[in-house]
């Protein structure tokens, strides 16, 4: 008899034909009644697919052993709860790293050029009534990276790649990097022309990016946040934006994505991404493998490939 997993949002096709190969499959987010479809398989799910899982759901499913989430960030799933119930989680690492990197480094050149503007101005038919103005570059300038993890330091190697001074903040300093550590967050920002955010989410950072941090990075200063919103003070950065008093920010990540604060459509010094840090093709087939290999080795009771609790 094949196991039941419960899938709580759509997966790739590729991770979701693997899963359906395996297992008997249950869509919740698919289901005209959540409530009923949980109430109706309540008793035989094993396993679950995805994310955003907290204490509620976890106490419909007393049967559930496993949560395989897809992607690296696992804030949307209650971790004390799941050890409390003896409930395994497992997340996406490493495979996205280089993705993420990529595109980090993509976009901060994209803001210090203004590369999405200047290709609306030539769009626009601007150029011929005048040049676009001059802007900065990364090499020269430091950035400091608020997490210097698996992914912060494939963002480091690129940065120094681009000849930037790399500096970071972090819980603990790293005896085996060469980078120049920082207690203090905001004396960072004064410090560095950029501030990489790529720390996880969830209430151990909540809002670590501060007005003050904010203020101390300051009207010449660039924010990247490629990690999740709630890092930042977002509404604090939407107004130091529009002031002048924040020099510009490259976005990837919202406090309430896909909802963006509209104040931000019209700012000439910000650079929006919807959440595309892992989304290539290649990654998330990768992403999606390491769900199923998770499932695959614990029902075969062999030891977890990346678990988290
Ligand atoms: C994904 C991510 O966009 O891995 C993460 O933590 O934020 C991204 O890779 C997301 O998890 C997919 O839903």
């Amino acid at each position: 008899m094949p196991i039941d997993i419960l899938q709580t949002h759509q997966l790739l096709a590729t991770c979701e034909a693997a899963l359906a190969a395996r297992y008997t499959v249950h869509k919740l987010h698919q289901a005209a009644d959540p409530d009923a479809l949980i109430a109706s398989i309540a008793d035989k799910v094993r396993g679950i697919a995805g994310g955003k899982v907290g204490p509620a759901l976890m106490d419909k499913l007393p049967k559930l052993e496993i949560i395989a989430n897809f992607g690296v960030g696992y804030d949307t799933i209650d971790t004390k709860a799941a050890r409390q119930r003896n409930i395994r989680v497992t997340n996406t690492p490493n495979v996205l790293n280089d993705a993420v990197a990529e595109i980090t480094i993509g976009l901060m050149i994209a803001l210090a050029r203004r590369i999405p503007q200047a290709d609306q101005f030539v769009r626009q038919g601007k150029w011929p009534k005048g040049n676009f103005p001059l802007l900065s570059e990364l090499n020269g300038k430091t950035v400091g990276i608020l997490g210097l993890g698996r992914i912060g330091k494939e963002i480091a190697v690129r940065a120094q790649a681009m000849k930037m001074r790399v500096v970071y903040y972090g819980r603990h300093k790293q005896a085996d990097e060469p980078f120049i550590f920082y207690d203090d967050l905001a004396e960072m920002a004064r410090d560095a022309d950029w501030l990489v955010v790529i720390a996880p989410g969830g209430k151990g950072t909540e809002k670590i990016v501060s007005r003050e941090v904010l203020t101390a990075l300051g009207p010449e200063g660039y924010l990247v946040n490629m990690a999740r919103g709630t890092l930042i003070d977002e509404a604090a950065l939407v107004e130091m934006l529009a002031s002048g008093r924040l020099g510009g920010a490259a976005l990837d990540v919202f406090e309430h994505e896909p909802l963006v604060p509209e104040a931000l459509f019209g700012l000439d010094n910000v650079v929006l991404s919807p959440h595309q840090g892992s989304a290539t093709q290649q990654t998330r087939n990768k992403m999606g493998a390491l769900v199923v290999q998770n499932l695959d080795a614990h029902f075969a009771g062999e030891p977890l490939l990346s678990a988290v609790v």
